[in-house]
């Protein structure tokens, strides 16, 4: 992987245009939409689902992972999307766009549905083989965020928190939402790694891309780095 080292020394404008998506996620297309997890391709190879509530910044971050523009639809409108959208990123890997739910405007018999499906899912879909889960930094660890977190450690399930829209607070801010994160995530003896991310100044690609093609097999597990 060719990343540019993030230099604190140059302006956001030109970080922001060094960054590449690495090889194997920049060749990242749609694949289909499944209502339900019955839907979805065959349970072979690897995948990382990406979840969070809706306008969390989840579909941004699979788009600045892989480098498009719209691979998954941004919305304005929160708590549209109610499929589960699969992006397939070679014969054996995909990205699971989940879908939000937990909204006041979804009626509680949809999210009673919605509920069971991804439980369902969790439980059963043995290529799955890690949970990306999107934050917004502002708002973070919400009941939405805990139950998704109950269902990755109901099966062992390695998750990596990205704190998203970092840009919307200030450095200070920042890391002391990371460590009160860190701290709500250990009182709640929930193992995850977490990190702070930017899909508009591309802050925390490099980091993220690690994780996801090591949960993939892409690249080879290293030492866990500090920010991590
Ligand atoms: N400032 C800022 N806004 C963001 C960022 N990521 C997403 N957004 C905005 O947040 C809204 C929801 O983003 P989206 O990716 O659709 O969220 P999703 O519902 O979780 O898929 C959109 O208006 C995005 O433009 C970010 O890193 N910084
Ligand atoms: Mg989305």
């Amino acid at each position: 992987m060719t990343y540019a080292p993030k230099k604190s020394t140059k302006s956001k404008a030109v970080a922001k245009a060094e960054f590449k998506p690495s090889k194997a996620l920049a060749g990242t297309t749609f694949l289909l939409s499944a209502p339900t997890p019955q839907h979805l391709p065959p349970d072979r190879g690897a995948e990382i689902a990406f979840a969070g509530r809706s306008n969390a910044g989840k579909s941004s971050a699979l788009n600045a992972l892989t480098g498009h523009g719209a691979l998954a639809r941004v919305s304005k409108t929160p708590g549209r999307t109610q499929q589960l959208v699969v992006f397939r990123i070679d014969d054996s890997r995909r990205l699971i766009d989940l879908p939000g739910y937990g909204f006041a405007k979804v009626p509680g018999e949809i999210q009673e549905v919605w509920h069971n499906a991804l439980d369902q899912y969790f439980r059963e879909r043995q290529s799955l083989a890690g949970l990306l889960l999107a934050m917004d930094v502002r708002h973070p660890l919400t009941e939405y965020d805990q139950i998704m977190l109950a269902f990755a450690r109901a099966r062992g399930l390695p998750v990596h928190i990205l704190l998203t829209k970092c840009d919307k607070l200030g450095r200070g801010a920042g890391s002391e939402t990371l460590h009160a994160v860190r701290k709500g995530l250990a009182d709640h003896r929930a193992a995850a790694s977490v990190q702070l991310f930017s899909s508009t100044e591309r802050t925390g690609l490099d980091l993220a891309t690690r994780w996801v093609e090591e949960r993939l097999g892409i690249s080879k597990p290293r030492a866990a780095p500090e920010a991590m």
